[in-house]
Formats: C-alpha cells, structure tokens, sequence
C-alpha cells in the first residue's frame, strides 16, 4: 500500500477505537471512511458489540451491508453517539471542504445527529487556507441549477456544473440533485460564505463544514497520527 493508503489505514482505526457497545455510529462515504467501516465490522464481531449505524450515501451503505454491520435510520435515532467522515480539506480550526463525493448534503445532516463529530484524513487535506486550490461542491436543485450557477458566476467567482464519469450530463447525488463546484479563491471567512451561500435559492447545502468538528486525527507520510481538537 501506498503511504496515503496506510495513513487512511492507520486514522480510520483510531477513529474506531471511539466506538463503545450500545452507540449509534454515523458513517461519512469516501475511500477513507471505507477503511473505518471494515475495521468496525472487525471490532463488532471480535468484541460482540452491539452497535447501529447510519450511513450517509449508498457508498457507505453498501460497504456495510457487505461487511455486515447492521444498519439503522435517523428516523429510528435521531441522535447519533458519535460520527466519522473523511474531508477533501481540513484547516487548523478545524474547518473542512467536503463533496467530491458528492455526499455532503446528507454527510451534514449526520455530522450535525451527531454527539461527537470525528475526521479521519491523510496530511494532503490538511491545509492554512481553506479554499486554497480547492473548489467548494454545492449541491444544488436541478430546477435551479443554472440560476445558481449565474448567482455565483456574477459574484465574480467560477462555478461548474459536474459531469458525470460513466454516464453522460450532469452527476446526479443520491438526493436526486446536480453538483455545482465553485471556486471561490482563498475563504477568509468560511462562515460568512456559507451564509451568502445558503441565502441562494437552490442551493441544498454547500460542502463547508464550519464549526462542526470535535476531532481530527490526520495520517503523517512519516507514520504518525497528528491529533487536532476543538478549541
Ligand atoms: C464525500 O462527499 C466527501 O465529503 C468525502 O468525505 C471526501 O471526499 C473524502 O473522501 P476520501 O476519504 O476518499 O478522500
């Protein structure tokens, strides 16, 4: 395996170590929480845990169901013991870009069931700014994909709509809706975009993350784990 692959390894069972018997677990979808779901599958059966989770694409969801860890909804648990997710970008205060896999809208709403929120991640997400050649995927309603995509082209900024790879047009999420990726140069202040953001009808939910997160661990090149906490 490949240094990012074993520091995706290596974050994913730290992150696992959090769960206890009895929790309901929110699982984030990418390549990273991929790994934490094959390793709670292992420390559910070697520990006869009983444990519930609640996946946030059909990603996740279908990795689950293969390693067999039973499955819940947050209409059965709206409150969640605790959630793990990967990131696209992570800054020191623990800000993140989420959406390249184009779950962010429910990825959101199981981060924010959540009682503790932990990011799993190897160190290139790390970064000083967020946005820094990075775009911010928004998921956008297909009626008003193209009013929001001139909204944001008028502000001055660049948006593109996703193409899909394996199917012509536009991705489509697992909501049903488009993804429009948007560039907005280095964010000063996250919270003030995602406000403007929000305001725009349209748009279901955007990729910042702000505020959200209790702990990153971050995989090294050198084969350690950087731990970041909420202030
Ligand atoms: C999915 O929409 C994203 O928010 C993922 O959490 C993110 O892309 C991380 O994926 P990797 O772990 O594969 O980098």
């Amino acid at each position: 395996l490949s240094w990012k692959e074993e520091a995706k390894k290596r974050v994913a069972a730290e992150a696992v170590g959090h769960v206890k018997n009895g929790y309901i677990v929110g699982l984030g979808s990418g390549s990273t929480v991929a790994y934490a779901i094959s390793n709670l599958s292992r420390k559910i059966k070697e520990e006869k845990l009983d444990v519930l989770c609640v996946p946030s694409s059909y990603q996740s969801s279908f990795i689950a169901v293969k390693e067999k860890i039973p499955l819940t909804t947050l209409d059965e648990y709206p409150i969640l013991d605790l959630a793990i997710d990967g990131a696209d970008q992570i800054d020191k205060k623990l800000n993140l870009i989420k959406g390249e896999g184009a779950a962010l809208a429910r990825e959101k709403i199981v981060a924010s069931s959540a009682k503790k929120l932990i990011i799993i991640a190897d160190e290139t997400k790390l970064t000083a700014n967020l946005g820094l050649d990075h775009h911010v995927p928004i998921e956008v309603l297909p009626f008003g994909a193209k009013f929001v995509l001139n909204r944001i082209l008028k502000s001055g900024w660049k948006a593109t709509l996703r193409e899909g790879k394996g199917k012509v047009g536009p991705v489509i999420t697992d909501n049903g809706n488009f993804i429009i990726d948007a560039d907005f140069g280095i964010i000063k202040d996250p919270r003030e975009l995602e406000m403007k953001l929000k305001n725009i009808p349209g748009i279901v939910e955007t990729g910042l993350f702000i505020g959200m997160v209790d702990l990153a661990y971050i995989g090294t090149k050198a084969g350690k784990i950087q731990k970041l906490e909420k202030k």
